[in-house]
């Protein structure tokens, strides 16, 4: 067989849907390879979006998405997804090309050295130098890439190898089951909690990588311990339960953090130190129990005085089973907290003021979404609105990345989440700024016809930068820029253009937009003016008071 051909059966193999991405004269005998394969192959506008769409199919199905491109110009065009992947611990295999390796037929031309390239942020990093080794090769970057903390992989085959004659045949997958935490740290993590005073409970990212939820739920509800979340663990518990006290958005000085200068025990489900951190450890200060499928990476603001390692789920339903809560606990501190915050989120949640706001923004989607309907989010301002105020009823329900925390990768997480779940709604927020960075994907979203609603939050700014430049007291300088038409641009690619003229029109338009079919764009214009004063000002004050 041509190793190209095994290539394509070994992915097949693996599982895989889709190839995302933009072949190059380097691919061209696995692009022929790929004819008649059961593997979907979807030609996005730039690498970049195919691997934020391959990172976010990881994310969302717990299998490596793969993307596809070139050599040299192509391959570094994934290094920010693969950045993205993995610090996001999102599985993710790329596949690239290369010149031939055994004879050079055009010098240098277009050649870097990708495999070394790609190893500071991937998991493994390979070439491909026999057609031989691609079932091995395969199988075990797949392993990898899901292995706990997931992550990305890469693959590079070369042209003269992907033509060559192999031999070699494919093996089974054969997976593994999540090894369970030992008893005695069970037991340990049992006797701290029973010794708290005021434990808190933290739910992060790895909480939604796998089903969690019924066992935190159950956790919960028997031990009446109040819990918060990091942007990257939202949902995972329906935000709706009275003991949910909140998303921790703001790095400091939020009522959250507040409440956790109360707490004596921090119990962490699932968040590691990439994500951003929701509190910061002092020596001599508050316990942490570290629960997670892996030890947790020591730092000067994280050493948890015990870990429990395992299956995330196994772990908190054998600490359920074990736990007597008998002594009476005060948590009225924390329900202060939380009668405190579900107040002021809902400030502005009826304030139609246009340009609108963007906690008005929330309120509507808010509203107007299901319970199982994904919102996605780029990077700007917007995302601490949304983290803080959008109340999350289901796992991975609002995608954003607080990990590389990258511009870009907004539209095309909306496009891989809408492909994954067709029967839900998917809404896409944006700033002005990130929106641009990848907006050409809007041709690949109306080519393959997906019912998409895009927002475009239009400040003519990077005004998350303003807001910082402002919190640190220095001029307003250097963040301002002029916008195309948004509504002639999206009409431009064959989608619908609009462009709201109050809160209520909004409203209308979203409403029509979501019960219709194709890619809506929806050029909205965005009030700012209260991030200073409120995030900066007000929530310091009024939390340190409470
Ligand atoms: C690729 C990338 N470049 C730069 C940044 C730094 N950055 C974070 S938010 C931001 C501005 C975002 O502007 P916009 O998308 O318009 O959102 P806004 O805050 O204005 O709503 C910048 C420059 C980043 N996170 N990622
Ligand atoms: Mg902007």
């Amino acid at each position: 067989m041509k190793s190209s051909d095994l290539m394509v059966k070994a992915l097949e193999n693996e599982g895989v849907e889709y190839i995302f991405g933009i072949p190059g004269e380097e691919n061209l005998d696995f692009l022929n390879s790929l004819i008649g394969s059961s593997i979907r192959l979807v030609l996005t506008r730039h690498e970049q979006a195919a691997g934020f769409m391959a990172a976010t199919y990881g994310r969302l199905t717990g299998q490596p998405g793969v993307c596809l491109s070139t050599l040299g110009p192509g391959a570094t065009n994934f290094v920010t997804a693969a950045a993205y992947a993995q610090l996001g611990a999102m599985p993710m295999v790329m596949l690239t090309g290369q010149k031939p390796i055994k004879t050079s037929k055009q010098g240098r031309f277009q050649i870097i050295d990708v495999v070394d390239l790609m190893k500071p942020i991937t998991k493994y990093s390979e070439q491909v130098v026999d057609g031989g080794n691609i079932p091995s090769m395969v199988r075990d970057a797949f392993r990898i890439a899901v292995e706990e903390r997931p992550g990305a992989v890469y693959i590079e085959l070369p042209e003269d190898i992907a033509e060559e004659q192999t031999e070699a045949s494919l093996f089974d997958v054969v997976g593994c089951f999540r090894p369970d935490a030992a008893s005695e740290s069970i037991d340990q993590a049992v006797a701290m909690i029973e010794a708290a005073e005021r434990p808190l409970l933290l739910i992060g990212a790895g909480a939604n990588r796998k089903a969690t939820g019924a066992a935190l739920r159950e956790f919960i509800d028997k031990t009446g311990i109040y819990f918060f979340n990091t942007q990257m663990g939202k949902g995972v518990v329906d935000e709706r339960h009275d003991r949910f006290l909140g998303t921790a958005a703001l790095s400091d000085h939020d009522f959250l953090h507040y409440a956790l200068k109360r707490a004596d025990l921090i119990i962490n489900i699932g968040h590691d130190v990439i994500e951003k951190p929701p509190f910061f450890m002092e020596k001599g200060g508050k316990k942490v129990i570290h629960i997670n499928f892996f030890a947790a990476h020591i730092d000067d603001v994280y050493f948890p005085q015990l870990n429990v390692v395992g299956d995330i789920s196994t772990s908190v339903q054998n600490i359920s089973n074990k736990i007597s809560m008998s002594a009476e606990r005060d948590f009225s501190y924390y329900a202060r907290v939380k009668q405190e915050v579900d107040n002021r989120l809902s400030t502005y949640f009826e304030d139609d003021r246009f340009p609108l706001l963007p906690q008005r923004l929330v309120s509507i989607l808010r509203q107007q979404l299901t319970d199982e309907d994904i919102v996605t989010l780029d990077n700007g301002v917007y995302k601490i609105w949304f983290a803080r105020n959008y109340k999350c009823y289901q796992p991975n329900t609002l995608l954003l990345d607080n990990a590389l925390a990258t511009m870009g990768a907004g539209l095309a997480s909306a496009m891989a989440a809408k492909m994954l779940h067709p029967e839900r709604k998917v809404v896409s927020v944006n700033g002005d700024g990130g929106f641009m960075m990848n907006s050409q994907e809007l041709e690949t979203a109306v080519r393959l016809n997906l019912d998409l609603v895009i927002i475009v939050l239009n400040d003519s700014a990077y005004g998350m930068i303003k807001w910082k430049q402002q919190g640190m007291g220095f001029e307003d300088f250097g963040l301002d820029y002029n916008n195309p038409d948004f509504v002639k641009y999206a009409e431009s690619f064959g989608a619908e253009g609009h462009r709201p003229a109050s809160a209520a029109d909004f409203q209308t338009i979203l409403d029509e937009s979501l019960n219709s079919s194709g890619v809506h764009l929806i050029d909205l214009p965005v009030d700012y003016s209260l991030n200073h004063s409120i995030l900066n000002v007000l929530i310091t004050e009024s939390a340190s008071a409470l």
